[in-house]
């Protein structure tokens, strides 16, 4: 029996077959650097109300998922504490916006910027992993990128994504592109992601639903839940 999420612009997944064994949900980057008081957005002078807005949505959706048998796994965006995977120019735009030229590797008021285990690098207590939770550490942008991402969805037969965190423009939108050229049907979470722009946010979510779907689809977590209900053959 076909489930399908009600999306924009096709019902997902585009065959139907959303089951808890083939479908993960993968949340991106909710730590204290992207949405924390004192972390890296926040010293940047972005408005971490946005950045924190899919907290809630998520929880419900994440009790929910879990609750259903389905993967939940987790991004972190950092580095080595000796910087030897951040890339100079990396380090060098993130100096360029905010105070006293403190960017990515540099004394935050959450420690040490984006480097793993710094108070700032990790997922807020609000979201969470649950032992045994798949954990991607990640240098860069995309979550394929320099992780063995891929390795760990092919062996758990995994072929559909919900992709959730932040930002949309950015790590969001890299992990999609990533994850749907190597074959992945992936939907992204319009109310449990979010941009350090809200019009980034929606451009975001437009160029999704650009020729019939050019890397997936987008829809609201309550049509996941929906979904998971029993809605929407
Ligand atoms: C950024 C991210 N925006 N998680 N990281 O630098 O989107």
């Amino acid at each position: 029996m076909p489930r399908h999420v009600a999306a924009n612009p096709y019902a997902w997944p585009w065959n139907g077959d959303l089951r808890p064994d083939n479908t993960a949900l993968v949340i991106i980057d909710m730590q204290t650097d992207f949405c924390g008081v004192g972390g890296y957005v926040d010293k940047m002078g972005y408005d971490i109300s946005l950045t924190r807005a899919p907290i809630a949505p998520l929880q419900t959706l994440m009790a929910a998922l879990r609750g259903a048998g389905y993967t939940v796994m987790h991004t972190r965006e950092g580095h080595r504490p000796d910087l030897s995977d951040l890339p100079a120019n990396k380090r060098w735009r993130s100096r360029q916006i905010g105070t006293n030229n403190v960017g990515i590797g540099d004394q935050g008021p959450c420690g040490r910027i984006l480097v793993r285990g710094e108070p700032g690098w990790a997922i807020i207590d609000e979201l969470a992993p649950l032992p045994g939770e798949v954990i991607i550490d990640k240098p860069g942008k995309g979550s394929f990128y320099a992780t063995d991402l891929e390795l760990v969805l092919r062996t758990r037969g995994i072929s559909n994504l919900l992709l959730a965190g932040i930002t949309t423009d950015v790590c969001v939108h890299t992990t999609l592109r990533d994850a749907n050229d190597r074959g992945f049907e992936c939907l992204v979470l319009s109310d449990c992601t979010a941009a350090t722009d809200h019009g980034n946010h929606l451009a975001a979510l437009k160029m999704i639903t650009m020729q019939g779907g050019v890397f997936g689809a987008h829809a609201p977590s309550t049509a996941v839940l929906q979904a998971l209900a029993g809605g929407n053959p």
